[in-house]
């Protein structure tokens, strides 16, 4: 890409591509879903460190973003895309960060793929529906996310429960903590990259408490009166 191949609705995030991509310049390569959808660079860098394993599976992982910063901090990435560009994009990115040997590609629906999967946790960062899932005063899961979220959650839980979920900054945020099961505690983490706040990260499972952000019981009530 170059400045004057983007189009005009895309042009703020060429502006940011170094925060996408600090090697931006070294052969990163795009796509317009990538553009609007990658993870910034210094967020998936600090999610890796929240999570370093053996094996996670990074569901969605569109042209890399969090991917390459998981085969920082893990033995062994599984990457899923059902969008066979963006996976290509992936695996090049990959390689421009030098860690191309620790990831697995595979080229499928997560809902599918995930049946035959066994890891330590699961990062998920679906579609949103495109930049214009700002338009909502609020980001309501079940009507606007383009996947099924409980049958995401199910999916994912078969392989592993501790999942983490990088979900709209407008998100119904009881919402993200209801899909915790009762019992459980879950971990909901502002993200926020130079003062402004980018979108919510909730983790589930064991995963729950190893951050900044506020942990709740989701078998108490309580939590539920802060979002009023
Ligand atoms: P954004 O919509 O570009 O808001 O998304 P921003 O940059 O805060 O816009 P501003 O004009 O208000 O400043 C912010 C971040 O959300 C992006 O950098 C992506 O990491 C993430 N993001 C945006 N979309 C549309 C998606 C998506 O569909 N899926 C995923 N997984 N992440 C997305
Ligand atoms: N975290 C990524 C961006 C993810 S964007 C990054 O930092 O680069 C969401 C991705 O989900 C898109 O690339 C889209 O192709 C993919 N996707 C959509 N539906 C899917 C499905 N059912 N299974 C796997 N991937 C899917």
């Amino acid at each position: 890409w170059t400045s004057d191949q983007i189009p005009k609705y895309l042009k703020k995030y060429w502006h940011h591509r170094y925060s996408l991509f600090t090697k931006f310049d070294e052969g990163i390569m795009m796509d317009e879903e990538g553009w609007y959808s990658a993870t910034p660079e210094a967020l998936a860098t600090y999610q890796a460190r929240r999570m370093p394993c053996n094996v996670i599976v990074d569901a969605f992982c569109g042209v890399g973003g969090n991917a390459i910063q998981f085969a920082m901090t893990c033995e062994k990435v599984i990457a899923i895309d059902i969008n066979p560009t963006r996976l290509q994009c992936a695996k090049r990115n990959a390689e421009v960060y030098g860690v191309a040997h620790k990831i697995e590609f595979i080229l499928g629906d997560f809902l599918t793929v995930a049946a035959d999967i066994k890891a330590d946790a699961v990062f998920l960062s679906p579609p949103w529906g495109g930049p214009k899932y700002l338009q909502a005063e609020v980001f309501d899961i079940p009507t606007m996310l383009p996947i099924d979220c409980n049958a995401l959650i199910s999916a994912s839980k078969r392989i592993s429960p501790n999942i983490c979920m990088y979900m709209p900054r407008n998100s119904n945020l009881k919402q993200l903590i209801a899909l915790a099961d009762p019992g459980s505690q879950v971990e909901l983490e502002a993200e926020h990259l130079n003062g402004r706040l980018k979108a919510y990260t909730t983790y589930y499972g064991n995963l729950a408490g190893g951050g900044e952000g506020d942990v709740m019981d989701v078998d108490h009530n309580e939590w539920l009166s802060i979002f009023e």
